[in-house]
């Protein structure tokens, strides 16, 4: 194990005073946080898109033009991920929703491995892997089966389901973006953790907390396009960072 420079050392206690201080705090998290739970990430090492172009599976075009397909990958993914457990850094940030007096999680992720960690005020941006949606009739439904039974799955009224998330060129859904905004424009305290920052309207909300005035705080493996801009960026995995920030609001009560 590496030992910690001076300077990242220095960080990790900024980012700590920061937090203990925070009244208001608003995370996003993507991939990144679910890579200690086994879940592979789009891009970079390992990343899903090294070996799938997202246009062949992760568009409403792929869909329409082959729906067994695009199903057998997203069928693939629900079963790693109802494999998976979640990791100390989403306990992490489970604990600091308890004690922190106003905390938003939002995600990227459409795995639901916070809500699984115990975190309860999550706005997922992009859907989830475990909602299914009817591409005639749109009615939604939960279904947690992995492997599926059949692939494609079929609604009760006959049209094709498909996965609840939302694909590129396609709208996220309103109400989650607006509360997010929200939150990024009122909080103190900003957390990007584990996202590769170049899918918007995602990546805008850092630069909307950053021009809210709140502290932005990187955490990532590598640096991204973000990482100039953030007040603090902190190098490693997140697995290992959120639980070492979270010791600074560990003396508080749990408010929950
Ligand atoms: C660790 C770690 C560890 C690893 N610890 N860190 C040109 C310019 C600007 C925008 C556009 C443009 N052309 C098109 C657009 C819009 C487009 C977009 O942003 N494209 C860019 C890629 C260029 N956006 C959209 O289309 C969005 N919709 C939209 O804009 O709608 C407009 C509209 C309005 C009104 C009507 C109609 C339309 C929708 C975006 C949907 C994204 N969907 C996906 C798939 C979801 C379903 C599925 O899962 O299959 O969402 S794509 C994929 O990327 C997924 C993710 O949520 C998203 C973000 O990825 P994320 O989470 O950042 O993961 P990675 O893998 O990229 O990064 C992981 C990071 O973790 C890395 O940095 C690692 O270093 C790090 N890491 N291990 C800490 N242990
Ligand atoms: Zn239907």
């Amino acid at each position: 194990m590496s030992i910690a420079s001076h300077s990242e050392q220095a960080n990790l206690a900024q980012a700590r005073d920061w937090l203990a201080e925070a009244r208001s705090i608003a995370v996003l998290t993507g991939a990144g946080i679910s890579a200690e739970s086994g879940i592979p990430t789009f891009r970079g090492p390992g990343g899903l898109w090294n070996n799938y172009r997202p246009e062949d599976l992760a568009t409403p075009e792929a869909f329409a033009r082959d729906p067994k397909l695009s199903w057998e990958w997203y069928d693939w993914r629900r079963q790693r991920v109802a494999a998976a457990h979640p990791n100390p850094g989403h306990a992490a940030l489970a604990e600091l929703e308890r004690r922190v007096p106003a905390f938003t999680l939002i995600t990227q992720n459409v795995d639901g491995l916070h809500r699984a960690a115990g975190s309860r005020n999550v706005i997922e941006l992009h859907g989830s892997l475990w909602r299914l949606r009817c591409v005639a009739c749109a009615r939604e439904v939960e279904n947690r089966e992995a492997p599926l039974r059949e692939i494609p799955p079929r609604c009760s009224c006959g049209g094709l389901l498909r996965p609840g998330v939302v694909w590129f060129g396609e709208a996220l859904p309103a109400d989650a973006i607006q509360q997010a905004a929200r939150a990024a424009a009122r909080c103190d305290l900003f957390l990007v953790c584990g996202t590769s920052a170049v899918v918007y309207p995602a990546a805008s909300l850092p630069e909307r907390a950053l021009f809210a005035g709140a502290k932005v705080v990187e955490i990532n493996l590598e640096p991204t396009p973000f990482s100039e801009a953030a007040h603090l960026s902190l190098r490693g995995k997140s697995g290992e960072i959120l639980p070492r920030l979270a010791q600074a609001v560990r003396h508080t009560e749990p408010l929950i």
